[in-house]
């Protein structure tokens, strides 16, 4: 098998590289980020690129590749190369821009599935879950759970009757550093050419897993980084790894604001197992907060569907209205500014 296709080249990217006027140049898959370049992996290795001035300058931070993005690039010499085109993304991973409230920033593209990890003690949360799938469900990614540290010991009964909802919709792995059979069904669930990315709040063990599907120390984990004494590892830098089995994994920092950009009001009631009673909400445009023949506010009382769940409903709702309406707001804002310097270059000049 070609390097490229492990990484997940394939007949449509191949397509679409033939629509891009760079269609003669080399193609690779960006696995780090830096600042100011990127490391490229393509047929002949890996390449530190920087990009042209035409996209540096003609786009948007938010535009600039990521992790996991597919560039066209010209190499200057056996290490180095100029990127001049990225296909257009798929599937991706964003977050909120950190310090802004509807600015969006990528984190990875081309992802398959998404491992959802948490750890089964104080950072077991089912609401941040949920949150979680309703951030990757419009991207047509693939939520998977897992819940990581089961030797710490936790209470089974309790969190299999929480994520009841959950584990109906998707699948659900449990494991431990300490059990090599965990790490080995997770192993067999990975297929080669497919990509992987890890989410989860700092510490869960998304780089420990990354590191024991992997069978070696590919990446820094926080016990690791601590034994050096230069303390905790706090590069923001994004990580992409080759299994030996096939299958791209990403790692992802502690995404500590995944704010909640989906505004697509079916995906939302979907995630949250609404659907099913909204249909009979004596309103066909019923909010379900307190209108008269609300279905879903009677499931709630009849406790047919968990109050929680329902409030967290409500809060993603909100918080992505939020987002939306911000978004929209700037982009009146921009218009007009545009507008301004227009009608204020008519004046002056
Ligand atoms: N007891 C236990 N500790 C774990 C397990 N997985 C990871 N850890 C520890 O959790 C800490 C954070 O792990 P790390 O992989 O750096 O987390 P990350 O921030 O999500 O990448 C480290 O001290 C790991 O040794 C596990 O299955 N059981
Ligand atoms: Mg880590
Ligand atoms: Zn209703």
């Amino acid at each position: 098998m070609n390097i490229l296709s492990l990484y997940g080249w394939n007949e449509s990217l191949f397509r679409q590289k033939q629509t891009s006027i760079y269609k003669d140049f080399m193609h690779g898959r960006v696995s780090v980020t830096h600042k100011t370049c990127y490391e490229v992996i393509s047929e002949d290795g890996i390449r530190l690129c920087e990009l042209t001035g035409n996209m540096l300058y003609g786009r948007s931070s938010s535009e600039y590749p990521c992790t996991g993005d597919w560039v066209l690039f010209q190499p200057t010499d056996a290490e180095k190369g100029v990127i001049f085109d990225v296909l257009p993304r798929l599937k991706t991973l964003y977050r909120l821009k950190s310090g802004t409230i509807s600015g969006k920033q990528a984190i990875a593209s081309y992802v398959d599935k998404a491992f959802i990890v948490q750890s089964l003690d104080q950072n077991f949360n089912v609401r941040r879950i949920e949150r979680f799938m309703l951030q990757i469900a419009d991207e047509d990614i693939l939520p998977v759970l897992v819940l990581t540290k089961t030797d710490l010991g936790f209470n089974q009964d309790e969190v299999e009757s929480d994520l009841k909802h959950i584990s109906a919709r998707i699948p659900v792995f449990f494991t431990s550093i300490q059990s090599s059979e965990s790490i080995d069904r997770l192993r067999e669930f990975i297929s080669p050419g497919e990509t992987f990315v890890f989410t989860g709040l700092s510490g869960v063990g998304k780089s420990t897993l990354i590191n024991s599907l992997c069978g070696q120390s590919v990446l820094h984990t926080a016990a690791i980084s601590e034994s050096t004494g230069k303390g905790r590892h706090t590069s923001t830098r994004r990580e992409m790894v080759l299994m030996e089995t096939g299958g791209v994994l990403i790692d992802t920092p502690g995404v500590k604001l995944f704010g909640v950009t989906n505004d697509n009001d079916d995906t939302l009631s979907d995630q949250f197992d609404i659907t099913r009673f909204e249909e009979q909400c004596r309103f066909s445009d019923c909010q379900h907060i307190n209108e008269k023949g609300c279905a879903v506010i009677k499931a709630v009382e009849d406790g047919k569907l968990d109050s929680s769940v329902y409030e967290n409903y409500l809060k993603l709702r909100k918080e992505a209205w939020h987002y939306n309406t911000s978004v929209h707001e700037k982009k009146k804002h921009d218009k007009s500014f545009s507008k301004m310097i227009k009608r204020d270059k008519k004046t002056f000049l």
